[in-house]
């Protein structure tokens, strides 16, 4: 069996960091360095699907669903808990607060309307009539007006970092670069990975350089395809190495540590997450099932396993809100790190 430091090192040394790599690390390294001075607890929060190219000259490549709804209100969660953030998430998926108004079903303009037909000595640009104004319609100001509040206090003392990422190798790297920035935080520093990460890859010495040519796919040994002639496009994958360990002995070794473990089948939640602590020593696996992941998640740590689940309609305090999973997931890890904090300052 291969040393899985071994692994890790050939990942490393034989896949090309990403060019964005300096400006992160820069980057992270300034927002480390404040908050540090500020006394202020850091949390690196990872968020949605990492990608997996299939050519050099990216035309195809292997995704995962992860939109990173648990990442992006996880970040406004830990940010309300007084935590600085820094957000490394898939490019283009969801970002803390922008969430309320981007991917939902409707498009942001149908959170808008226009008001103020022509007043008096209000002209327009043009001269002529007025341009009335554009403004929130009165149903969503509330709402807006409350993440708006909170969107503009997190600017203001520049408590949110966003960091993307769109590979899985470039996520490796960014990952490992932050959380040596973040030794200097020792304890304080959390990690809540709930990015969706790809297990396998294409290594770069068979990665094809141009877009895979159909014509150039060869004749399958296994039988012909029904309307595809003899041809099949065979992809052979490496895993990935297993950097959770390196983060925890290596990386990172002061720090809380959260992974979270998805999987489809309920009979198996369980045993998978007790094998990721076995196998990492971190702190606590979140683990949800694909399925019922906006409900409930099972907390796993050594010696116990306890569900969080939302209230049921029925044990609704009246409140029509609707409640969000991770307002009561963000809160349990915070309390764990508090005892941790508090462990370690009492054994020195
Ligand atoms: C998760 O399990 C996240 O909770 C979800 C969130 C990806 C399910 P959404 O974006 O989904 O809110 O729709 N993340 C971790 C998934 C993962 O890849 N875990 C690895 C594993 O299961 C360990 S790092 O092996």
């Amino acid at each position: 069996m291969t040393d899985p430091s071994t692994s890790e090192s050939h990942y490393f040394s034989s896949n090309p960091p990403p060019p964005t790599l300096p400006q992160h690390t820069a980057q992270a390294n300034a927002f480390v360095t404040h908050h540090h001075a500020h006394s202020r607890r850091v949390v690196l929060l990872t968020s949605g699907g990492t990608t997996v190219p299939l050519e050099n000259q990216t035309v195809r490549f292997i995704d995962n669903f992860s939109a990173g709804t648990r990442g992006a209100t996880s970040a406004e969660y830990f940010l309300s808990q007084g935590y600085a953030v820094i957000f490394l998430h898939r490019q283009f998926s969801l970002l803390p607060f922008s969430r309320h108004y981007s991917h939902s079903t409707n498009c942001f303009l149908d959170f808008l309307s226009e008001w103020g037909r022509i007043g008096e000595g209000d002209e327009g640009e043009d001269g002529g009539a007025a341009t009335p104004d554009v403004v929130v319609k009165a149903k969503y100001r509330r709402e807006m007006l409350s993440v708006l509040r909170k969107y503009r206090k997190a600017k203001e003392q520049k408590l949110l970092l966003l960091l993307p990422f769109t590979t899985v190798t470039s996520y490796l790297f960014t990952l490992r670069a932050i959380a040596r920035e973040m030794r200097c935080l020792g304890n304080e520093a959390l990690f809540y990975l709930a990015a969706a990460v790809s297990d396998f890859f294409v290594p770069p010495d068979r990665m094809a350089e141009h877009k895979i040519q159909s014509g150039d796919v060869p004749e399958s040994t296994s039988g012909a395809s029904p309307g595809g002639g003899g041809k099949k496009l065979v992809i052979d994958l490496d895993p990935v190495p297993k950097f959770l360990k390196r983060l925890v002995e290596q990386w990172a070794p002061e720090a809380m540590i959260v992974s979270f473990k998805l999987e489809t089948d309920p009979a198996l939640l369980l045993k998978k997450c007790n094998q990721s602590l076995d196998r990492y020593a971190h702190h606590l696996v979140i683990g949800n099932i694909l399925a019922t992941r906006k409900y409930e998640v099972l907390f796993v740590e050594e010696g116990s396993a306890q569900w969080v689940r939302l209230p049921t309609s029925d044990d609704k305090s009246g409140g029509s809100e609707e409640v969000e999973i991770e307002s009561l997931i963000v809160p349990e890890v915070i309390k764990r790190h508090e005892k941790m904090l508090l462990k370690r300052a009492a054994t020195g």
